[in-house]
């Protein structure tokens, strides 16, 4: 009976352990930016990239352009603005910065999803730094709205190389069926990118894509 009982706590034990160990890996919430001692963190907006030309697609049917960037007056957007629709195969995002010198960079990227709890990975939303492909460990996004984000940061990699002078950094949708409407390929809408390092960055933000948004609040 004794043998039984402790059969029983033991079982019991190692579910709970499975359960956490699962609630770990399904974590949908933002991870913890850290700024180690003489890093710094430098928030590069995705309005400020080059979207001009860019070809997307909305939940159903076609977005580009300019039109990729909604206004939102929603609580923790980054500067007020964040890049949408990219729900095209190959749409990209590029973030061009300039290192004062070579060394390694922290990447997160805050983002939301509109197609329910999300897992993105390398598969079907590539982040790329100089060609190179970051593979990354896959990155579960809650589900939210255009209209109501509830953005999150997440950590792509801890130490991605820079190299001193320019360097660009890629978010590239793949091609995937993560687009529940269609069953085509989906992206995840993105506020800013976040790089934590102590190379010193700059970069030159393009703010005149904002005089191009139409007034959609959100
Ligand atoms: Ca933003």
């Amino acid at each position: 009976m004794k043998k039984k009982l402790l059969t029983a706590v033991i079982t019991v034990m190692c579910l709970m352990i499975v359960a956490v160990v699962f609630a770990a890996c399904g974590n949908t919430g933002g991870d913890e930016i850290i700024i180690g001692e003489g890093m710094k963190e430098y928030v590069l907006e995705a309005e400020y990239t080059p979207v001009e030309g860019k070809i997307g697609g909305a939940q159903s049917g076609s977005a580009s352009g300019y039109d990729l960037i909604m206004k939102s007056s929603a609580e923790g957007v980054s500067e007020g603005y964040f890049v949408h629709n990219i729900h095209m195969t190959d749409c990209t995002l590029e973030f061009n910065f300039k290192a004062e010198r070579a060394g390694t960079t922290a990447i997160y990227i805050r983002l939301i999803s509109q197609w329910g709890n999300t897992t993105f990975t390398p598969d079907n939303f590539g982040v790329v730094l100089n060609g190179k492909e970051i593979t990354y460990q896959s990155m579960l996004v809650k589900g939210s709205t255009d209209y109501a984000p509830e953005f999150v940061d997440k950590l792509v990699t801890q130490n991605a190389e820079v190299k001193a002078g320019d360097n660009k950094l890629e978010l590239i949708v793949r091609e995937n069926t993560l687009n529940t409407y269609t069953h085509s390929t989906g992206g995840p809408a993105i506020d800013c990118v976040k790089l934590v390092t102590d190379t010193g960055i700059s970069w030159n933000p393009i703010k005149e894509n904002l005089d191009h948004v139409g007034q959609i609040e959100g």
